[in-house]
């Protein structure tokens, strides 16, 4: 089978193209990515040369390419990871995050119709359902849970999720859609919590954490999330939404102050800072549905993945230096300078 996987240039893509390389070394993997400031080809450097690995460098906007890419590929599974997704910069430019998370999806789409695919799974997120208040911890997002969003990024991935749901109705494509929690790991852009307490942290850097730190999310290790992707685009219904989430709630100050002791710094680079505008307080998944029909459960626990993904930001400084050396600087001083 040739499986197209776009964004695999990202944190959740490029594990994910590790994972299936590693378990289905007869499948031909193509990758599609426009390596925007969150892409890295160096991350896929292992696998650039593998027979049974492509990369093409060109925009899921871009009609034409898409459709060249699938005229020659003919792909039998797309699986769709690229996105603008972070949050924060969707709050100061919402506009990039309708195109490439609204119109890419229809783009890729269209070209699914155009030359007939056995499956297209679009990687969503437990952010469409909004969020959950504080003192309701016996409340968890379920996929009838309505669509309730917060953020521009959200609302376009909504939008997306939407249209994936349309296309399948409408047009027949057959389409899944899985919506995960928080996953951290390696290769995740320190612009995200748990790289960007790392990073600073070892720089003796100050910590910012918004509001007072008691939002709530639901970390699941990468690796967890790119095995429940996997066993939903081969084995999943089609036309069917699954939630993917490991029941691992943490406040993000809890998660800054366990990095702190880790790496054997003091509690006093936290630094709280003002708040994330329409701050979502609490993500929560119930996973209940991809265990009972899927047999999936996550493998990592929190406690030996964030020992794991703190050894690999050690082992790998050269990787997330040189991103955090760029551009990236300007990003920074913007977010956080006047904060
Ligand atoms: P990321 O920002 O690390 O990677 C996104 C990738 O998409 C990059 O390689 C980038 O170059 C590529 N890309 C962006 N715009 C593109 C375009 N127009 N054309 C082609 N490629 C483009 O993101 P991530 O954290 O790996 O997330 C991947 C997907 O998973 C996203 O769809 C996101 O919404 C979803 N998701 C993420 C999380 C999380 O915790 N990170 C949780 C649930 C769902
Ligand atoms: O500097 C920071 N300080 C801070 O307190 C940053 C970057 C974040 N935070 C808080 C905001 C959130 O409550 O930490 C929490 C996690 O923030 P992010 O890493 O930006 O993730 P989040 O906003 O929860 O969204 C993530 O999960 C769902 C991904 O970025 C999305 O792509 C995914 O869909």
């Amino acid at each position: 089978m040739t499986i197209l996987v776009t964004g695999g240039a990202g944190f959740i893509g490029s594990n994910f193209i590790f994972y299936e390389l590693e378990k289905h070394p007869e499948d031909r993997i193509v990758c599609l990515d426009k390596l925007t400031y969150a892409g890295n080809l160096s991350t896929l450097k292992n696998v650039l040369d593998a027979p049974n690995f492509r990369f093409v460098k060109a925009d899921i906007c871009d009609r034409a390419a898409v459709y060249q890419l699938f005229e020659e590929e003919h792909p039998d599974i797309v699986v769709h990871f690229a996105a603008e997704s972070h949050v924060d910069r969707s709050i100061e430019n919402p506009g990039v995050f309708l195109e490439t998370n609204i119109m890419g999806t229809a783009v890729l789409m269209d070209a699914c119709r155009g030359y007939g695919i056995k499956r297209y799974h679009q990687v969503s997120t437990d952010e469409v359902y909004g969020d959950l208040p504080l003192d309701r911890p016996d409340l968890f997002f379920t996929e009838e849970t309505p669509i309730h969003t917060s953020s521009p990024y959200s609302s376009s991935k909504a939008a997306a999720d939407l249209l994936v749901q349309a296309y399948h109705r409408t047009y027949g494509l057959p389409v899944s859609i899985s919506r995960c929690s928080n996953n951290y790991g390696p290769y995740q852009f320190p612009e995200k919590l748990i790289p960007l307490m790392i990073a600073n942290c070892l720089a003796d850097k100050p910590l910012p954490v918004y509001g007072e730190g008691i939002n709530v999310r639901d970390w699941l290790y990468v690796e967890d999330h790119c095995k429940a992707i996997d066993l939903i685009m081969r084995k999943g219904r089609v036309g069917e939404v699954y939630n993917i989430g490991g029941h691992n709630e943490m406040r993000n100050i809890d998660i800054v102050k366990l990095i702190i002791k880790e790496l054997g710094k003091s509690e006093d680079l936290i630094t709280f800072v003002k708040d994330r505008k329409g701050h979502d307080m609490r993500y929560a998944i119930d996973p209940a549905k991809i265990h009972a029909e899927l047999g999936w459960l996550p493998e990592t626990m929190f406690a030996e993945g964030i020992k794991k993904t703190i050894r690999w930001y050690l082992d790998n400084k050269e990787w997330w230096e040189t991103i955090i050396s760029g551009e990236y600087q300007k990003y920074y001083q913007e977010m956080y300078g006047n904060r």
